[in-house]
């Protein structure tokens, strides 16, 4: 009888006076995310973003950086999923050839969020959300911009463009964009594109061979990003030209080299493509380990900044 009383009040008790207070410590969120390398001031900042809002957030971070290689990526996702993470985020270098490793993770049941940059693939149950910009829409205003700026100009204008990464998400989106806008008037013409891989001394490499092969023909740069944009300019200085006046400049991120240019008058104008995503993506995260639904898009919300209004802007810029 008296022993039957005693388990009672064990019963209700509350649980805590049974457990080690540290079981009660909630463990943190683990989050692998696969960096594609560190090509640009964009970049940069994304890799700030992300780090500092886990720090912020109370989420325990593994980050890897890829060097711009899809391989890499590949093996990061995977010692991701061999270490059992909660959640792997990336942004992937190109938009192909993703299949295996996310059927892996999917198979391990550990969710995966895209962050910047898409993939192609027909199967939108391997990852959960993707948080990032609209490239295609960058690439309209950059030429939209262009069809307005030269309005009245008969032409003909030519134009040499510097593409991202080739099979990534923004150098496809936003040539696609750019190309959609111009073609509503035939006196744009693209003379030259090539590849200069979103970094600085690529765009000044190229940059040259464009020089060398068209010279003075060359009316407008359009260049996926700024990076390669900057790296144009001292091409174009070196070859004894003004960039912003004998060639107009456009380019995409409005990263903070990028309004310097501006202000300097070198560079005519930059459309905004934010790499601050950290604080969203730490809040999906949060979101998905509480089995909350989240969007299956998450779309950045951007601007546009011309020259003129640089040095007006240019304190409030974060990046
Ligand atoms: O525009 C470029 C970077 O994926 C949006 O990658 C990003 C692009 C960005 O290297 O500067």
């Amino acid at each position: 009888m008296k022993r039957r009383t005693v388990l009672v009040a064990m019963a209700a008790a509350p649980l805590g006076a049974m457990l080690p207070l540290s079981a009660f410590a909630q463990k943190p969120i683990v989050l692998g995310f696969a960096q594609v390398g560190a090509e640009s001031e964009w970049r940069t900042a994304n890799t700030e973003s992300i780090k500092s809002s886990a720090k912020e957030a109370g989420i325990d971070l593994k980050f890897s950086d890829a060097q711009q290689k899809q391989e890499n990526q590949i093996k990061a996702i995977r010692s991701y999923i061999a270490q059992k993470v909660d959640v792997i985020a990336f942004s992937p270098v190109v938009e192909t050839g993703w299949e295996t490793v996310l059927v892996e993770a999917k198979n391990a049941k550990i969710p995966v969020v895209l962050t910047d940059r898409a993939i192609s693939s027909k199967d939108d149950s391997l990852y959960v959300t993707f948080i990032g910009s609209d490239f295609t829409e960058e690439g309209r205003k950059a030429g939209r911009w262009l069809v307005e700026k030269e309005k009245g100009n008969p032409g003909p204008i030519n134009i040499v463009e510097l593409q991202g990464t080739v099979g990534s998400a923004p150098a496809i989106d936003r040539k696609k964009g750019f190309e959609e806008i111009i073609k509503s008037d035939p006196k744009f013409k693209i003379i030259r594109s090539q590849t200069g891989d979103f970094t600085r001394a690529k765009g000044k490499e190229v940059m040259e061979a464009f020089l060398k092969a068209e010279g003075k023909k060359i009316n407008v740069l359009y260049a996926h990003n700024d990076d390669m944009a900057i790296g144009a300019i001292q091409a174009i200085e070196e070859a004894g030209m003004k960039p912003g006046k004998d060639i107009i400049i456009i380019s995409v991120d409005g990263v903070k080299g990028a309004f310097e240019a501006m202000m300097a008058g070198k560079l005519n104008v930059s459309v905004e493509c934010s790499p601050l995503l950290g604080p969203q993506l730490m809040s999906v995260v949060k979101d998905i380990k509480a089995g909350k639904s989240v969007p299956k898009r998450i779309v950045t919300q951007e601007s546009i900044f011309p020259m003129e209004v640089a040095a007006k802007e240019f304190p409030n810029r974060k990046y």
